[in-house]
């Protein structure tokens, strides 16, 4: 590995990717490539701005021209790929741009790293693609089941690079990730939303009865657990990132409004969302097994992260302006002023 194209890591896990690649391997160049829609942001990738081994090109995965144009400029050797339309809600009102990026997005670009020579291709993925999990735990083997046309996407994503792999060799590998918070998310996410919202003393709606079960895994874990699949994970394998810390939606938000400061009044129950999964759980033995462990633990994790959107006003109150806000009464404005389901 020498040069790596970073796709989709102007969002929130990715920037996050990038930039601890390029301080913890100076000798990778690191070359991120996104669209720049509405959830990516160059001020996610700043503190590496003047770093030698990064670089940024604005495009789509989807766009062959310029996937080949970069592939062969930069002369890429590895793919980690995370551009994704990211947010189940939006998925919900408007899937076009989903089954644009993260099914179409991702053949193009397997197609064009077959083409070109590309080495290791890693898709990052997601825990909703195994579905409702009522008990137990998700093992890399189980069938999918995907429920929101998000879920439905990413899955359709990871069979195309499953089939690359069996039908063309190419040395593929996949991660599937639990719910993951920290700084730089983008504030349409439950705790990013909710965080932002209670700094204002807005309502914070809690969709339906607020027992949805998550797995919550910090930002930097993933990142690592991304590096060790990248560095270690056998080809044409997929493995698990899982945070192992269960918790209720709405124990979240009660442990996230103590750390602001901000009163439980503040939670309004609002109508469910639709398809809505009950739980997500991930056994995560087969990463651990290529010696990755995690580092943070959720309530030292949720205080840093609460502590960066108290600090860092000036990166979260510029997104919430323009087409956000649209998004936000689309989303919200009936939900806010009905009753609860
Ligand atoms: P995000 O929405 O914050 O960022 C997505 C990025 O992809 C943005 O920078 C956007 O500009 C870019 N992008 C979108 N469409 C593109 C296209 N066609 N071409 C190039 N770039 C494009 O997402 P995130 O939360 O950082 O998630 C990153 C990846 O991790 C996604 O693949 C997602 O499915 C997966 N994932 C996320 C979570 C989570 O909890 N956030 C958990 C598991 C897996
Ligand atoms: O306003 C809200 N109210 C609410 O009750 C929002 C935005 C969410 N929720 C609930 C829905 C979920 O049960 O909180 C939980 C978490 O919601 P999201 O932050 O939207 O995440 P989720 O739908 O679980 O999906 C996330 O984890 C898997 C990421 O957005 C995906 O990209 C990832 O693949």
């Amino acid at each position: 590995m020498k040069n790596i194209l970073v796709t989709g890591a102007a969002g929130f896990i990715g920037s996050a990717f990038a930039r601890y690649m390029v301080n913890t391997y100076p000798h990778y160049n690191i070359i991120v490539f996104d669209k720049l829609t509405y959830a990516g942001n160059l001020n996610n990738l700043t503190p590496i701005d003047d770093e030698p081994n990064y670089r940024f090109v604005r495009g789509d995965i989807a766009d062959r021209d310029a996937v080949r144009r970069t592939l062969a400029e930069y002369q890429i050797d590895t793919v980690v790929n995370f551009a994704a339309e990211s947010h189940v809600d939006r998925s919900i009102l408007q899937p076009d741009a989903f089954i644009h990026t993260d099914v179409v997005g991702v053949y193009i670009m397997l197609d064009e790293s077959k083409k070109h020579g590309v080495g290791r291709f890693l898709q990052v993925s997601t825990d909703e693609v195994y579905g409702d999990v009522e008990s137990g735990y998700s093992v890399e083997t189980d069938t999918f089941l995907p429920n929101s046309p998000y879920a439905a996407s990413k899955a359709g994503g990871e069979l195309m690079v499953r089939a690359y792999h069996v039908t063309h060799g190419m040395d593929t590998v996949i991660t599937r990730g639990s719910n993951t918070f920290g700084p730089y998310q983008y504030p349409e996410k439950l705790l990013p939303l909710f965080i932002t919202e209670a700094l204002d003393d807005k309502p914070l709606p809690l969709y339906g009865d607020g027992l949805q079960v998550r797995d919550w895994l910090y930002v930097e874990d993933h990142v690592t657990g991304v590096d060790a699949v990248l560095h270690r994970g056998e080809s044409g394998e997929a493995y698990n990132v899982a945070g192992e810390n269960e918790l209720h939606n709405i124990d979240v938000v009660k442990q996230m409004l103590a750390l602001v400061g901000k009163p439980e009044s503040l939670i309004k129950h609002v109508p469910d969302r639709e398809g809505h999964d009950r739980r997500y759980a991930m056994n995560c033995d087969k990463l651990r097994a290529i010696g990755w462990e995690r580092r943070y633990n959720f309530p030292d994790a949720l205080a840093e992260t609460v502590r960066w959107y108290h600090d860092n006003e000036w990166w979260w109150r510029e997104i919430k302006t323009g087409d956000y806000l649209d998004y936000f009464k689309q989303q919200y404005a009936a939900r806010l002023s009905a009753d609860a389901d």
